[in-house]
C-alpha cells in the first residue's frame, strides 16, 4: 500500500492495511505458531507456519522493501542472521570481496564460521578501485560492502562497485546499517542486496534485535527466502511490530540525527582534547565527494581520535553522562564506545591497525537530545 509515495509517506504507510478482521489501523502482532488449515495443504496466502510466514513479519518486510526500493523483504531475528542468510547463497570454493572495515561480528561470521567451510575471501580497501579490481578472482560470487563503514566511517562508492562485481559476474550485498533507507538507496545505485541490523536506526530505540535483507529481483528474493526458512533465524512478531513501531518515525529521526551530529563534529573538530574527527559532512573527509553524491545527508555517526591515546579515551568514556557507554547505535539515545575494546575485539589488532582502528578510536552515535546538552556533556568528560 502506498509503496508509489514519497519516503516519508512509505515509512508510515508502506506494507500496512486496515486489518481484515476489524479495521485496526495498526498491524496486529499475531502471536501464532501455526494456521488451521481446511483440508491438508490448504491453506490461506501462504500461512502454514510462523517460520515460513507471519502476517506481523509480512508487514514489517513489505514496509522494508517500500523504503528500500525493492520488491522483497525479509526480516531476521539479528543483523547476523541476515548476513548468515546471503552467506548461505555462497558453496564451498566461492571467494568474497569484503570491505576492510566492517562490523567485527560481520568479519567473524567470514572468518571463523564461513571460511571453515571452504568459503574464501580477500578483504580490501574499496576506496581503492585499483585495489578492489586486483582482489576478484574467477571464483568471486560476491562482493560485501558497508558504506559509511563500521566505525572508521570511510565512503565507499556503491555504483562504482556495482559496476565492477557485476562485470566479472558477482552479486553485489550493501549493508545499509549506519545510513539507511532515509539517507542512501544502495539498489538504486546498483546493489542486489541490501543487508541491515534493525537493531540500530530502523529499531531506533535500542529495545530489538534484528536483521533485514531487501532485493530487487524476485528470484534471488526466493533463493534468500529458502535460505531463511530452512535455516530459521526469524523474528518475533512482537519484534516486528516494534521495528514498523519504529520504521513510522526513521525519517524524522534520521534528520535530527544527522543534524545534531553535524553540530557535535563541527565542535570536536575544534576541541584541543581531540587529535582527528572522522565526519563525512566535512570537507576534509577523504570521501565527502562520494558522500555528497550518494547520500542525502551525513549520518549520526562520528569517529574521533583522542589526543591523549586510550588513557585519555577510557577517562572520557567513563565520565559521560548524556551519552552512555555501550555497544550498538542509531537508538534515540547517543552512545558512545571504545571499538577497538568492545564492538571490534574480534578482529586482531594487526587488522585492527591496517585500517587505523587504534586505541584512541572512539566512536559516536549522536542520538536525537537536546545538541546542546550532548555538547556539554562532551566537554564535561573532555575536561
Ligand atoms: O547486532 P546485529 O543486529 O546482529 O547486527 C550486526 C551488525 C551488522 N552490520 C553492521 C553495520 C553492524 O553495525 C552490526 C552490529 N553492530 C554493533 C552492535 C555495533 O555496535 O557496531
Amino acid at each position: 500500500m502506498h509503496n508509489d509515495k514519497r519516503f516519508a509517506t512509505r515509512c508510515i504507510h508502506a506494507g500496512q492495511s486496515p486489518d481484515p478482521t476489524t479495521g485496526a489501523i495498526t498491524t496486529p502482532i499475531y502471536l501464532t505458531s501455526t494456521y488451521v488449515q481446511r483440508s491438508p495443504g490448504e491453506f490461506k496466502d501462504g500461512y502454514d507456519y510462523s517460520r515460513s510466514k507471519n502476517p506481523t513479519r509480512q508487514a514489517l518486510e513489505d514496509n522494508l522493501a517500500a523504503l528500500e526500493g525493492g520488491v522483497r523483504g525479509l526480516s531476521f531475528s539479528s543483523g547476523l542472521g541476515s548476513i548468515d542468510c546471503v552467506l548461505h547463497l555462497l558453496s564451498s570454493g566461492d571467494h568474497v570481496v569484503l570491505c576492510d572495515d566492517v562490523y567485527g561480528g560481520t568479519f567473524r561470521l567470514f572468518k571463523r564460521v564461513f571460511e571453515q567451510l571452504g568459503i574464501t575471501f580477500s578483504r580490501v580497501d574499496m576506496t581503492d578501485h585499483d585495489a578492489t579490481r586486483a582482489a576478484f578472482t574467477d571464483k568471486t560470487k560476491l562482493v560485501w560492502l558497508e558504506t559509511p563503514t563500521n566505525p572508521t566511517l570511510k565512503i565507499i562508492d556503491i555504483a562504482a562497485m556495482a559496476e565492477m562485481a557485476h562485470a566479472k559476474g558477482a552479486l553485489l550485498c550493501v549493508d545499509n546499517t549506519f545510513a539507511t533507507p532515509a539517507l542512501q538507496n544502495p539498489l538504486a545505485l546498483g546493489a542486489d542486496i541490501v543487508s541491515h541490523s534493525t537493531t540500530k536506526y530502523l529499531g531506533g530505540h535500542a529495545d530489538v534485535v534484528g536483521g533485514a535483507l531487501i532485493v530487487k529481483d524476485e528470484e534471488l528474493g526466493d533463493k534468500l527466502w529458502f535460505n531463511q526458512n530452512s535455516v530459521g533465524a526469524v523474528p518475533s512478531p512482537m519484534d516486528c511490530f516494534l521495528t514498523l513501531r519504529s520504521t513510522k518515525t526513521l525519517h524524522v529521526r534520521m534528520q535530527r540525527h544527522c543534524e545534531n551530529a553535524a553540530k557535535v563534529a563541527d565542535h570536536l573538530a575544534n576541541h584541543k582534547a581531540i587529535e582527528k574527527v572522522v565526519y563525512p559532512g566535512h570537507t576534509t573527509h577523504p570521501q565527502h565527494e562520494v558522500a555528497k553524491k550518494q547520500m542525502s545527508d551525513f549520518g549520526g555517526m562520528i569517529t574521533v581520535y583522542l589526543a591523549g591515546g586510550l588513557d585519555a579515551a577510557k577517562r572520557m568514556l567513563e565520565r559521560v553522562q548524556i551519552f552512555s557507554l555501550a555497544e550498538s547505535l542509531g537508538g534515540v539515545e547517543s552512545l558512545i564506545e571504545h571499538p577497538a575494546i568492545m564492538t571490534h575485539g574480534s578482529v586482531p589488532p594487526e587488522e585492527r591497525a591496517k585500517i587505523g582502528l587504534t586505541d584512541a578510536l572512539v566512536r559516536l552515535s549522536v542520538g536525537i537530545e537536546d545538541v546542546a546538552d550532548q555538547i556539554a556533556d562532551l566537554d564535561a568528560a573532555l575536561a
